[in-house]
């Protein structure tokens, strides 16, 4: 096989400060791709309507717009929600704006400011340009440009060294968004079904396992939440506003100018909590008491939903003998909230009742007992009557894409789901767990050997670091695949560049919705650099190992082409309308009355009482349970969402650092008095386990936060040198989070228990590097 050699110029590499002492000894060093110069701007206030513009001046734009530029279908990919739009590129090539599709249900033709700043993905001139493969120059590790052929060989025998000596279960793949998809096709016609996302373990997992004990379904994404007919919202934690969850926001934004009830449970004063009625101040950790003493009232006032809980829900006599106990005055004990604003907002919601959403929430991995937690959610809106009703949560729909043809996968020996045996409830891949198979271990009867990470940075997405980085060591094999050189690159052994998802033919979406509908994502513009579509790196790598029987086509576009035609449209169509509906076929949106509805549950019904977690040998009611609290002198680290970046990925967007460049740590008055500190001064923090954060962070003095807690965003403090806008500004939550809480039922991993000590003095000031 030839060859082409494009560059062999060497990057400098640093050694992560964190992990200098674990890594010296090791046989995978971490590299920082290369070291340039900082920048960064000033920072903009955030507010609720911050979309792209009222409706007027988008259509003023598009008109000007549309004459000058070629418009491209596309969706977005800053964040998991996938709003639909429109790329505008000029004759040079360049993309000078996107907008969004005024026929998809999840943006109303308005992006978030994240996904206008979606251009500054393809625009970071801090990229990855070319392939990169790890090697050793005077005893000393560093990465060197490939050509692609190189690369692609390269991993190609790995993949086929591993499987013959272990077998291709061995070989694992993480993964998160679009590029997931590619390379999970691959790796299942390889032989291997060994994956796992974050959006479960760390996100939304608990959710899941609960309503899908509950009502047989699970939330999914987007949340089938009728915001925009609500007449009640109540949010546990849920920072929508900040979370930017686009039609979600605008719902929420229709919903107060509609005079909805809005309820905000969340220790700190969020920007829900701003726009609320009631914003109860809840102690941290403490959330079960507060759900279980609104189900006490609820049905000692009589408030419940008596007709359909009757007629769909199983268990509520056990609910009722299980509430009893615990009264407003019970919970106001745990929860500092008072009896009477307890009260008043049950009966609040009672009121709105059928048309009252209490949010399952999207993160809520928190304390290890947060299928609970979300189980009480679930019983709370079975009490209102909320499943299935206008203005609670509509049954969704959506329709499925067909699958190019291709021979049935083989039967791996193991997968996701032994990986996953001591939680009965995962139902998906578990990161955490398949990280623990990757560390050598006698007892170990699922041994992983290689990785392949697709546009996740496990670095900052998954707590415990130290169980992370001896997985990192041991693997004889890391391919990472990612658009920059983010953290987990600096350990991979091979770096491939894709493409950002303005250069690249995807996937149809198809998400579950009121109405089911699809949106495409036609290449813009070509890839800059060298970068490629995870489409074609996925079928290189596939042709390599002989699985041309799975790869029966030239490119990805003639896959879309091919799939589009099956769904009675075609690429000239949809070219032209970018998102397409599809009539409901499951029929009503909300329950038939009229007609019994048959849940997917064992027993067809709402289980308040669920046998399936008895037998397990879980609580089959909700319990509250006492969790530690902060020692002296510590304060629990909280954290959330930034509205102008999503997580660590747009952390050195241009676009996006304009608007805001570094996190910052919020402080109560009371506290700041106590420690002497000044707003905008720099500080650096230690965790409960004497890890001290690499970089330091601007303190906000703000009464939005609890004494007993400090609160950031997460996404920050990157600390590779190439990301040159971003490197060392503000601090990363996950560094911090060195303990979890695992959810014994669906093995999530609990993060908001770890507590932090504030440090004014550099703690890396004598430090050597
Ligand atoms: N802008 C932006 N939007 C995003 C994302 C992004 O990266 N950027 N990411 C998206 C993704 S994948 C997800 S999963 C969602 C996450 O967004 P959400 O599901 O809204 O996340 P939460 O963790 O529920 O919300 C954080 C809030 O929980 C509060 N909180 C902390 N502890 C407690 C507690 O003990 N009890 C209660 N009641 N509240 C508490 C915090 O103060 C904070 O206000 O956001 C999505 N939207
Ligand atoms: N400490 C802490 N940890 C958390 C959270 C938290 O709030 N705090 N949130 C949790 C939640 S809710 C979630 S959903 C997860 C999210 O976890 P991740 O999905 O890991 O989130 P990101 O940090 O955005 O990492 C995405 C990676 O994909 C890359 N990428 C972006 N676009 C593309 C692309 O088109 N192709 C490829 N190949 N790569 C691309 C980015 O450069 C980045 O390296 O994190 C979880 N972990
Ligand atoms: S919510 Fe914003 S970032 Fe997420 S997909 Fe939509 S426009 Fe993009
Ligand atoms: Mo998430």
């Amino acid at each position: 096989m030839t060859f082409i050699i494009i560059s062999q110029s060497l990057f400098k590499y640093f050694y992560h400060r964190q992990t200098i002492k674990l890594m010296t000894t090791s046989r995978r060093k971490f590299i920082k791709i290369s070291a340039l110069g900082l920048g960064g701007l000033a920072t903009v206030s955030t507010a609720y309507k911050m979309f792209g513009g009222n409706s007027l001046i988008d259509s003023v734009i598009k008109e000007n717009i549309a004459n000058k530029f070629k418009r491209t279908a596309t969706y977005c990919e800053v964040c998991f929600w996938k709003c639909a739009g429109w790329a505008y590129s000029d004759d040079k090539g360049n993309v000078q704006k996107i907008i969004g599709n005024d026929d998809d249900p999840h943006c109303n033709g308005r992006l978030c400011p994240r996904g206008t700043g979606g251009v500054g993905m393809y625009n970071d001139e801090d990229r990855l340009k070319t392939p990169l493969i790890r090697t050793t120059i005077n005893g000393e590790q560093t990465f060197r440009e490939a050509s692609w052929d190189e690369a692609l060989n390269l991993v190609a025998s790995k993949f086929k060294g591993i499987k013959e000596k272990y077998g291709p279960e061995a070989f694992a793949l993480l993964k998160h968004g679009c590029p997931g998809w590619h390379f999970e096709h691959l790796f299942r016609a390889y032989g291997s079904d060994t994956n796992a996302e974050p959006a479960f373990a760390q996100c939304r997992g608990p959710r899941e396992t609960a309503f899908a004990l509950t009502y047989g379904s699970w939330v999914g994404s987007p949340e089938p939440t009728d915001i925009r007919n609500t007449k009640c919202l109540v949010l546990i934690g849920s920072h929508i506003g900040e979370n930017m969850h686009n039609s979600q926001v605008q719902e929420m934004s229709d919903a107060i100018d509609n005079g909805a009830t809005i309820i905000t449970v969340d220790p700190r004063f969020s920007t829900a909590a701003s726009k609320s009625q009631h914003w109860l101040a809840i102690k941290p950790a403490t959330d079960i008491a507060l759900l279980l003493s609104w189900m006490h009232v609820l049905i000692e006032e009589n408030l419940y939903d008596k007709e359909y809980v009757e007629k769909y829900a199983l268990g509520f006599d056990e609910l009722k003998a299980h509430v009893k106990q615990f009264t407003p005055e019970w919970a106001y004990g745990v929860t500092t909230i008072k009896p009477e604003e307890i009260r008043k907002t049950a009966r609040a919601m009672a009121h709105a009742a059928p048309a009252v959403i209490v949010h399952p929430g999207r993160h809520v991995v928190w304390y290890g007992d947060d299928t609970q937690r979300e189980r009480a959610i679930a019983i709370l809106n079975g009490l209102l009557g909320s499943w299935g009703r206008r203005g609670g949560f509509y049954f969704k729909e959506s329709i499925s894409v067909p699958n190019f043809p291709h021979p049935e996968y083989p039967e791996p020996k193991w997968d996701w789901r032994d990986i996953g045996e001591n939680f009965p409830l995962a139902q998906m891949g578990l990161t955490n767990e398949l990280i623990r198979c990757s560390i050598p271990n006698k007892d170990n009867k699922y041994p992983i050997k290689a990785w392949m990470v697709a546009g996740t940075n496990l670095i900052k997405s998954i707590p415990d670091t130290k169980q992370l980085q001896e997985a990192l060591e041991a693997l004889e094999f890391l391919v990472v695949i990612d658009t920059m050189p983010m953290d987990i690159t600096g350990y991979a052994d091979v770096i491939l560049p894709e493409c950002t998802y303005l250069e690249r033919t995807d996937i149809v979406r198809s998400a579950t919705n009121r109405e089911p509908s699809i949106a495409v994502r036609f290449a813009a513009v070509p890839p800059k650099y060298e970068s490629k579509p995870g489409a074609w790196i996925a079928k290189e790598i596939g042709m390599r190992l002989g699985l041309e029987d799975y790869y029966n086509y030239n490119d990805f576009d003639e896959v879309v082409d091919w799939q589009l035609k099956e769904m009675g449209t075609s690429r000239e169509e949809m070219e032209k309308i970018g998102v397409k509906k599809y009539p409901r076929t499951t029929g009503s949106m909300y329950l038939n009355e009229d007609e019994t509805h048959v849940f997917h549950t064992p027993s067809g019904k709402i289980e308040f009482y669920s046998h399936e977690l008895a037998e397990k040998g879980f609580d089959a009611l909700p319990v509250y349970t006492p969790h530690p609290e902060p020692p002296q002198g510590f304060y629990r680290l909280n954290y959330g969402r930034s509205p102008m970046h999503t997580f660590s990925r747009t952390s050195n967007n241009p676009n996006l650092t304009e608007l805001k460049k570094e996190n910052d740590l919020w402080v109560n008055p009371k506290v700041a008095r106590i420690l002497g500190l000044k707003k905008g001064q720099y500080v650096w923090l230690k965790n409960q386990d004497d890890i001290i954060s690499t970089f330091s962070i601007k303190v906000r003095v703000t009464e939005r936060v609890r004494w007993d807690s400090v609160y950031m965003v997460h996404g920050f403090g990157n600390d590779n040198k190439k990301l040159t806008r971003s490197y060392g500004k503000g601090i990363d939550d996950t560094q911090m989070i060195s303990r979890i809480f695992t959810d014994p039922i669906m093995g999530g991993t609990g993060m908001r228990g770890n507590y932090v000590t504030i440090l004014t003095e550099d703690p890396h000031k004598n430090e050597v590097i």
